[in-house]
């Protein structure tokens, strides 16, 4: 019954964000409504002196219908009572770019290989996501290990994501 109730999704439990930090490539994306970043994504993760965490990302965006560009993002990351669920303020190198203020949730991570992220934006009345995006990253350029993959599956299935996600290139267009 409470399956795919947001507030029900497991998140990484004891989520370390020191051992987070550092490069990780979007290697499958589900999309929000408006989509923004398309491919070629590579986020990186600090935890300042503060202890506040901080992030970078890059990717490849249309703007205004037909302008390919390099969007470089900026984000800060609040921490919440739970250590895996962070609020996300970003902003754009530029002022056309986007910016907001979404959840940012590791739903499960190794540090060394894989991650999940997800994100809510809207909850329908019945507390399930009416729109949200997802990253999957990898440690990897090259993609996810195939013992990682049989996790992210299932990991895509608690989230009700399974089956919405598409492939992010990564063909040096944002290098
Ligand atoms: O691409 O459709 C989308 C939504 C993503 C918005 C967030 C981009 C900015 C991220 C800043 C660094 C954290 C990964």
């Amino acid at each position: 019954a409470q399956e795919c109730v947001v507030d029900q999704i497991p998140v990484k439990e004891g989520f370390d964000k020191y051992r987070f930090q550092g490069t990780w490539y979007a290697v499958a994306k589900k999309d929000p409504v408006g989509l923004f970043l398309l491919d070629n994504v590579v986020a990186s993760y600090k935890v300042e002196d503060d202890g506040k965490m901080t992030a970078t990302a890059v990717g490849r965006v249309i703007i205004l219908n037909n302008w390919e560009t390099c969007a470089n993002m900026f984000g800060s990351l609040e921490d919440t009572s739970d250590p895996a669920k962070f609020k996300l303020r970003y902003w754009g190198a530029a002022a056309y770019l986007q910016s907001g203020y979404d959840d940012h949730w590791i739903i499960d991570t190794d540090y060394d290989n894989y991650a999940i992220h997800y994100s809510c934006r809207a909850l329908d009345a019945d507390g399930t996501c009416l729109d949200g995006y997802s990253f999957i990253f990898s440690r990897h350029p090259t993609g996810l290990r195939p013992e990682d993959q049989k996790i992210v599956t299932q990991k895509k299935q608690e989230m009700c994501f399974l089956g919405k996600y598409r492939r992010v290139a990564h063909n040096g267009f944002c290098a």
